[in-house]
């Protein structure tokens, strides 16, 4: 299969324009989503549904985070990612898979409709996690896109994904909000660098590789500026595969927890990856509806 999308191939970054539609249906088919938050998606490559979710459906969802979390505390699984400098929870793999809770939550009809729209196919979700950022300690995420990762390490053939970011506690200016360069989504940047082997074991903690190049996140800034989506919890930000996204570390007393789904389309499976080496385990990456458990 041809690489549209080449990176960490050469020694020069490069931006070339997206090959790929943002929004995959027609503003006037009905759905979920209006033909404005359409319009809306498709210019700037992130939706902000601000108090998506009611108060009680929040409450449980952080009283199911927190059974997570203390499950995960003392647990060896690889599922569980520790940050990179301390043993505290980073983030918990396919919760999707592992936890009744977190399941259902991925099978909400108010998710899965709007996200069936956007990319106009039925979906399925290729990666999910719960990413804990606890106050003072939780670390960055710096600036990437997703897809360039899972272009290269998982096969994702095609720019045809959207990530679902649910807020489980208020977002604010000071616990390290997601941040978004908008439009950037309709440019890739070709990282440079080679994939070291096993990459996802260092990367997940904190990623060096697959990350643009000054000049290139200077320019997609110059062009898009950057926005934080603040808000209350129960909040979700749908944003493309593509778009340029980070988040600074939480140096607040405060933790900012999100769980995170990504939904790729059934007509995007997933090939060899284009790095050439062995795919990343499926609890990172499904290659199928039916992921062998971890
Ligand atoms: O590896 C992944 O799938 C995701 N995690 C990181 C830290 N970067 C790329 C992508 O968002
Ligand atoms: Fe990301």
């Amino acid at each position: 299969m041809v690489d549209l999308y080449p990176s960490r191939v050469s020694d020069k970054p490069d931006i070339i324009e997206r090959k790929d539609p943002v929004v995959y249906s027609s503003l006037s088919d009905p759905g979920p989503l209006s033909a404005e938050q359409l319009q809306s998606f498709e210019e700037n490559g992130y939706l902000f549904l601000e108090g998506f979710f009611n108060e009680e459906e929040v409450a449980r969802m952080n009283k199911e985070l927190n059974r997570v979390l203390a499950e995960s505390q003392d647990s060896t699984s690889k599922r569980v990612i520790r940050e990179p400098e301390s043993q505290e929870v980073r983030s918990v793999f396919e919760v999707h898979k592992h936890d009744d809770f977190f399941q259902s939550l991925s099978e909400d009809p108010r998710l899965v409709d709007r996200l069936a729209q956007l990319l106009g196919s039925d979906v399925y979700i290729h990666q999910s996690r719960i990413n804990l950022k606890s106050g003072f300690v939780g670390k960055e995420f710096y600036w990437h896109s997703d897809f360039e990762t899972w272009h290269v390490e998982d096969g994702m053939p095609r720019m045809r994904a959207i990530s679902c970011s649910i807020t489980l506690t208020e977002n604010t200016p000071y616990n390290g909000p997601l941040m978004l360069v908008p439009g950037s989504h309709k440019r890739f940047v070709s990282c440079v660098g080679e994939t070291p082997e096993a990459h996802y074991e260092s990367s997940l903690r904190k990623q060096e590789y697959g990350v643009p190049d000054r000049e290139s996140l200077t320019e997609l800034v110059e062009e898009g500026g950057i926005v934080a989506p603040t808000g209350p919890a129960g909040s979700v930000i749908l944003f493309d595969c593509n778009i340029m996204h980070g988040s600074n570390s939480n140096i607040s007393p405060s933790p900012r927890s999100n769980v995170f789904f990504v939904f790729n389309s059934v007509e995007n499976k997933l090939v060899d990856p284009f790095s050439g080496q062995e795919p990343r385990p499926s609890y990172i990456a499904a290659r199928d509806k039916q992921p062998a458990k971890v």
